[in-house]
């Protein structure tokens, strides 16, 4: 069984990304009979989905963990939902900025993740991880790539999903207030790899996510 784990390059003016810096620990790792393999994928609108599917074609995944940072989250956070729209707030590392322009040109409104979300979160918050399920990827390249990897691997069995990571704590020191949540790269290694254990059993498994409440107000 083999896993890809993609991160992205630096973006924003940050000189490092934490998805990025967990993916490349993991990388030739193997976890419970699951090779780990990463692909680091650039922060350009024009660039990213191109990266991914190059990825994907090369190392032919049986699973796909996309991860992105996300300033201000405090927790592992599991993304539900990708929906087809890119509305950038900042540009990207191109200086490019699409506002309300679909991912992909009449694809559907959106795609579910196909990973066991829930499996995944109350895993994770029983580690003692602090996870949880997200109703939104935002609308910029992340949310792109999460879109794009779901209309790309829709009628295979390749199962797929993003979860977005807090800042490290070396960046988060160069905020202030509730944007300085951060996780350490100990504590996002751990997380991905207990991510993995969740993801072989589930693969192994009847592959049904459990049904437990982690709704949300937002
Ligand atoms: N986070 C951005 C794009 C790249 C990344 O790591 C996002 O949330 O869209």
């Amino acid at each position: 069984m083999k896993i890809l784990i993609t991160g992205f390059d630096p973006f924003g003016g940050e000189a490092l990304n934490p998805s990025w810096e967990v993916a490349q620990q993991l990388n030739g790792k193997k976890v419970n009979g699951a090779q780990l393999v990463a692909a680091k994928l650039p922060c350009v609108f024009a660039q990213s989905l191109g990266a991914l599917a190059a990825a994907i074609q090369l190392h032919q995944p049986d699973a796909v963990i996309a991860l992105g940072q996300a300033d201000g989250r405090s927790d592992f956070s599991i993304e539900r939902v990708a929906i087809n729209v890119c509305d950038a707030r900042i540009p990207d590392n191109d200086g490019a900025q699409p506002v309300d322009e679909p991912v992909i040109a009449q694809g559907p409104a959106a795609f579910f993740s196909t990973l066991p979300v829930k499996k995944i979160a109350s895993h994770l918050k029983a580690q003692g991880i602090p996870a949880s399920i997200s109703q939104t990827a935002g609308t910029f390249v992340c949310n792109q790539v999460f879109y794009g990897l779901q209309h790309l691997l829709c009628n295979t069995k390749v199962l797929s999903g993003f979860v977005h990571v807090p800042l490290l704590p070396s960046q988060a020191a160069a905020r202030s207030g509730a944007s300085m949540a951060s996780m350490s790269t100990e504590t996002l290694a751990q997380a991905l790899l207990c991510t993995v254990d969740v993801l072989v059993h589930h693969l192994q498994g009847d592959g049904q996510d459990i049904k437990i409440g982690m709704g949300a107000n937002h």
